[in-house]
C-alpha cells in the first residue's frame, strides 16, 4: 500500500478550477430544464437576472448545474463580500447547525447574538455606547430604524434622497426612488416619506455644499425640521447606482440633522462590511451616523440584518417593542462573528482598494476606446460606470440603457456576471467580493471590452 500523496494547491482536489468557463449556450440545457419547473410554480414577480442555475460557488467563482463557470462580479448584490464559501465561515455555521439551530433570542437568548451586536459596536463609527439589534433583511433593517427613531424623537415623518433604495417591504417601497418595479400597483404606500434631491456629481455638477443647501432648503420648506424624525441616507447609493456623493455633502447633512434633532441614519445595507475598504463607507466621508443599517455582507451570504446605534436612541423603544421570530438566528449570528474574524485575520479590507484601482484603469482603458462611458465612479469593491449616448457625455448625457442591457448579456454569454444599476438603468456595477483575484479582473474586463466593440 502506498500512501496517497495530495498535491499542495489552494483548491480542494474536487473542486474544479477557479477561473471563468463556458461549457454550453447559456442558460445551458439544465438551467433550462430547472426554469421551466420553476415557471410553473415560482410567480414572474420573482425575476431573476440571469436564469442559470448554481451547483456551486466559491470565492469569485459561480458554478452552474450544466459546468459553467462565471466570474461573480455581482456577489449576490453585495453579500458574499469575503468570498464565497469562505472555509471559516462554513466551518462556523457547520459547528452551530450541530449545537441548536433556533430558540428565538426574546425568548432564551444565546452568546452569538451578543458578540454580534459587540462587534458592530466595535466596527460602526462613533466613539460611544452602542446598541445593536438583529433581524433578518436589509429592509427589516429600515423599517426598525425608522421605528425606532421615530420613537425617540416623538416626530413622523421620514426623509430620503433621490435615487435611494431601501427595500421592498410597505414602509421601504415609499422610501425608494423608483416606484417601477417595486411600487408599481402595490400601493397605497405608507405616507410621510419625503424624497428629497440628492447629490449626483456626474449630472448636477454641484458642490457638496450647494448639494446640501438645496436638499435641507427642500426638506425645511416642504417637511419642516421639527416634523422630521429621520434623514436616511446611503452614503454610496446602491441600487441607485453608486453616486459618490460631492465632497462635503454627507457631513453638511448631518450637522443639519443633529443641530434640528433629526435621527441620521446610514443605510449602509449595501455600502457597509467591508466593500469600500472600511468596514462602514461612512467612514470614507466623517459620518458619525446615529443609527446605522447593515444586512448583506455581515453574515457572508446566510440572512442577517442590524441597527446599531447609539444608545439613548435605541433604548427609546419599550421591552417587547423589537424583534421577530428569526431575527439574529444562531447559525446566521455565528457566520457572521466568522466573517469578522476572516476580514481581521486575511486584511481583507485592504483588497478593497486594490480591486478599485484594476477595476478604474480596465475601465479608463475601455473609457477611451468608447466615448458611451460617460462616468467611472465608486469607491473600493464598489465601482460603476454610467453609460451614455454617443457624444453626449458632456452635454447632454442621456442615458444609455440599451447598452448597459446589452453589455450585460455579452459579459453573462461569455461568463462573467455584471449587474446593472441606475434609476434609468444606465449604470453597470461592479462589486465583487474581496476575493477576487487580479487576473480574474483581468479576464472580466477583457470581455467587456470586448462586447463594448461588439456593440
Ligand atoms: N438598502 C441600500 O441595497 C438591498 C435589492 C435586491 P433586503 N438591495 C438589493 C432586490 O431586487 O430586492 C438593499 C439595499 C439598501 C436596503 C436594501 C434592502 O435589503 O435585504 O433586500 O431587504
Amino acid at each position: 500500500m502506498t500512501d496517497t500523496v495530495l498535491a499542495d494547491t489552494s483548491t480542494a482536489p474536487s473542486e474544479p478550477p477557479r477561473e471563468r468557463r463556458i461549457v454550453t449556450a447559456i442558460p445551458g440545457p439544465k438551467s433550462q430544464e430547472l426554469h421551466a419547473r420553476r415557471l410553473k410554480v415560482v410567480p414572474p414577480g420573482v425575476h431573476s437576472v440571469l436564469p442559470v442555475y448554481i451547483e456551486s460557488a466559491h470565492d469569485a467563482i459561480l458554478r452552474d448545474v450544466d459546468g459553467n463557470q462565471f466570474i461573480d462580479l455581482g456577489a449576490g448584490i453585495g453579500v458574499t463580500t469575503v468570498g464565497h464559501t469562505q472555509g471559516p465561515v462554513v466551518e462556523a455555521a457547520k459547528d452551530q447547525l450541530d449545537k441548536f439551530l433556533h430558540t428565538l433570542f426574546t425568548i432564551t437568548p444565546y452568546e452569538s447574538y451578543v458578540r454580534v451586536a459587540e462587534l458592530l459596536a466595535e466596527h460602526t463609527p462613533g466613539d460611544f455606547e452602542k446598541r445593536s439589534v438583529l433581524v433578518n433583511s436589509g429592509a427589516e433593517a429600515v423599517e426598525n430604524g425608522v421605528k425606532i427613531a421615530r420613537k425617540y424623537t416623538g416626530r413622523r415623518a421620514v426623509a430620503v434622497l433621490e435615487h435611494a433604495y431601501h427595500g421592498r417591504t410597505n414602509l421601504t417601497m415609499a422610501m425608494n426612488f423608483k416606484a417601477a418595479p417595486y411600487a408599481t400597483g402595490f400601493g397605497p404606500l405608507a405616507g410621510d416619506v419625503f424624497h428629497a434631491p440628492s447629490s449626483y456629481p456626474f449630472h448636477d455638477g454641484l458642490s457638496g455644499a450647494e448639494a446640501a443647501a438645496r436638499t435641507i432648503s427642500y426638506l425645511e420648506k416642504h417637511v419642516g425640521a421639527s416634523d422630521l424624525a429621520a434623514l436616511v441616507v446611503e452614503p454610496i447609493q446602491g441600487e441607485g447606482g453608486f453616486m459618490v456623493p460631492a465632497e462635503g455633502y454627507l457631513p453638511a447633512l448631518q450637522e443639519w440633522a443633529s443641530a434640528n434633532g433629526v435621527v441620521f441614519i446610514a443605510d449602509e445595507i449595501q455600502s457597509g462590511m467591508g466593500r469600500t475598504g472600511a468596514y462602514f463607507a461612512s467612514e470614507h466621508f466623517g459620518l458619525v451616523p446615529d443609527l446605522l443599517l447593515s444586512a448583506k455582507g455581515i453574515a457572508g451570504g446566510l440572512p442577517l440584518a442590524a441597527v446599531t446605534g447609539r444608545a439613548e436612541i435605541m433604548d427609546a423603544a419599550q421591552p417587547g417593542g423589537l424583534g421577530g421570530t428569526f431575527g439574529g438566528n444562531p447559525v446566521a449570528a455565528a457566520a457572521s462573528v466568522a466573517v469578522f474574524d476572516l476580514i481581521e485575520r486575511d486584511g481583507l479590507l485592504a483588497n478593497a482598494a486594490r480591486i478599485e484601482k484594476r477595476l478604474k484603469a480596465g475601465l479608463s482603458a475601455i473609457a477611451e476606446r468608447f466615448d458611451i462611458i460617460g462616468d467611472i465612479r465608486g469607491i473600493g469593491a464598489m465601482v460603476a460606470i454610467e453609460l451614455v449616448q454617443p457624444g453626449t457625455a458632456s452635454t447632454t448625457k442621456a442615458p444609455n440603457a440599451a447598452a448597459v442591457g446589452a453589455l450585460a448579456a455579452y459579459a453573462a454569454e461569455n461568463g462573467v456576471l455584471i449587474l446593472t444599476a441606475g434609476t434609468y438603468g444606465n449604470v453597470l456595477r461592479f462589486l465583487p467580493s474581496l476575493a477576487i483575484t487580479d487576473e480574474q479582473i483581468d479576464d472580466a474586463l477583457g470581455v467587456l471590452a470586448d462586447g463594448f466593440a461588439a456593440l
